[in-house]
């Protein structure tokens, strides 16, 4: 072992004995020297100065969120075709293209989770989408910002943040996929940051293996601080970029670059330009979605686990549910806000707990035990923690058929056969407005599978360009 090496690790051995975690380096002297620099590496890596508030807060207390003042539901823009829309879209509109134009804007895609409720093995982005061609959820994505750059003449980059667990896969896929015809300039993939996982209830650090911290990706809202730390933010800068367009990688329908969205965050008088967001009405009271809610005076979301029942199920004088607007978790955020929001290096959200089976190595005898029960807090960040940070946000309705169909479980609701439904009845929506005439079930579904790139029509107006087919057979299948 170097000298360096055994100086390091006494060092971090002091400042882990500090705050009474450094059983970590138990079996450090088992290892060889990269093994043991791996290990310190990963020590370092977390913010050991704030590791003792963390188990405070969120292991030995719940950690839960209290939320102060009344909750009311937050105002938006309704969407176009709805009759109290009484917003000017088409200006707004315009006030999108031209930032779209300008090369102001950039397309960001979190997908550093894991398809665990899909029961997916690789990346969830490599997962096929396609209602017809079965094509994967990142080309989906790669077609809207093709579409866009075409039509705008603008570079558009895309930013796509990966996990540890995923990075490599993601990458090689992109690679194997030339792209998906986007300049690879353009493309700049980049991995988040992890959180260790912290023993209940005492908040120690585990050890997945002897030179190994057990560990978990610091969820999508430790996007904002990777955004930072990767040099993204930097580049975003340096193409002048101002504002990006946030979408998971779970839905293929995602408006990933959306001028009329663009338009509001960026002019209308109620934004402060720092962080807007899309919704969509809720389905039903029990819908897994975060809802927006106005908490004093500021626009944030409350996750669907943490909303009071009696407010989830609050309905007005016309019998709507109250607090309606479901999160869809598409947003828009300001450059100079996402800096904003690290202070003194460090990035300034709560953190959301979540008690798990962890599997660890037993610190008396070496071995790996696989818990039976849950034994460790995991924590993550969300992204919409940022929003009531930001001065003034509003908050845009979209139709659900229009631009939410994601695939989270392998059946039932957001299911990749939902999502095929949903694909099928937009097009299907678009393509008999322009005539075309579609056989339909007796619930009045359309009786077949369609699908429709944004490279064919971005708007149904796109498809006035096109001569399309005057019929579609029943239980016919087909990709435009
Ligand atoms: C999210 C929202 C929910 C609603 C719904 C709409 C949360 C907590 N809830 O639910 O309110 O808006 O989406 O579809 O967000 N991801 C990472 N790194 C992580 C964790 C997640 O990149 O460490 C990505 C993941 O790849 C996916 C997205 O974040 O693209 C959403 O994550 P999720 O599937 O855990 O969130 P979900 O579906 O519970």
């Amino acid at each position: 072992m170097s000298a360096k090496t055994e100086a390091r690790c006494e060092e971090v051995r002091e400042r882990l004995k500090a705050i009474g975690q450094d059983h970590v380096l138990q079996f450090c002297d088992d290892l060889d020297e990269v093994a043991r620099e791996y290990l310190l590496d990963q020590v370092e890596a977390i913010d050991l100065d704030a590791l003792p508030a963390l188990i405070d807060r969120y292991v030995r207390d719940s950690g839960a969120f209290g939320h102060q003042g009344a909750i009311e539901p937050a105002p938006y823009y309704s969407t176009p075709t709805r009759a109290d829309a009484d917003w000017d879209v088409a200006a707004y509109r315009a006030a999108g293209e031209e930032l779209i134009r300008a090369n102001r804007i950039a397309a960001f895609t979190v997908a550093g989770g894991q398809g665990t409720r899909l029961g997916f093995d690789g990346p969830k982005g490599t997962y096929p989408a396609g209602a017809v061609t079965g094509k994967p959820l990142f080309q989906c994505l790669a077609e809207w910002i093709r579409a866009s750059r075409e039509r705008y003449a603008a570079s558009i980059p895309w930013y796509i943040m990966t996990s540890p667990l995923n990075h490599e896969a993601t990458l090689a896929f992109f690679e194997e996929n030339a792209y998906f015809g986007l300049p690879e300039a353009d493309v700049m993939l980049f991995q988040q940051g992890v959180m260790p996982s912290l023993s209940l209830p005492d908040g120690k650090l585990l050890l997945a293996d002897h030179g190994c911290l057990a560990t978990n990706p610091d969820g999508h809202g430790g996007s904002l601080r990777a955004l930072h730390t990767s040099g993204a933010l930097r580049d975003m800068r340096d193409r002048g970029v101002a504002h990006v367009s946030y979408v998971q990688v779970d839905n293929p329908l995602a408006r990933v670059i959306d001028p009329i969205f663009i338009g509001l965050h960026a002019s209308a008088p109620d934004s402060s330009g720092e962080m807007s967001s899309k919704m969509v009405a809720k389905a039903s009271a029990s819908e897994k979605v975060g809802v927006f809610c106005r908490v004093d005076g500021r626009t944030q979301v409350i996750e669907y686990s943490d909303m009071p029942e009696e407010l989830a199920c609050a309905t007005d004088d016309t019998g709507r549910l109250r607090f309606n607007a479901g999160s869809i978790a598409l947003h828009l955020i300001g450059v100079d806000f996402i800096e904003s929001l690290m202070s003194g290096g460090r990035l300034t959200l709560p953190f959301h707990r979540a008690v798990k089976k962890v599997p660890h190595v037993d610190l008396s005898s070496g071995a790996l035990v696989q818990p039976e029960e849950p034994n460790a807090v995991k924590l993550e960040m969300f992204v919409f923690d940022a929003l009531p940070k930001a001065k003034s946000s509003i908050v845009y309705e979209v139709d659900r058929i229009e631009e939410f169909a994601p695939i989270k479980n392998a059946s039932g609701t957001d299911s990749p056969a939902s999502c095929h439904r949903i694909q099928t009845a937009r097009a299907a929506r678009w393509l008999e407005v322009k005539g075309l005439e579609l056989p339909r079930g007796p619930e009045g579904d359309a009786d077949c599978v369609l699908e429709l790139s944004p490279l064919t029509a971005m708007w149904p107006e796109d498809l006035d360009r096109l001569s399309l087919p005057t019929r579609v057979d029943r239980g016919s299948r087909l990709a435009l």
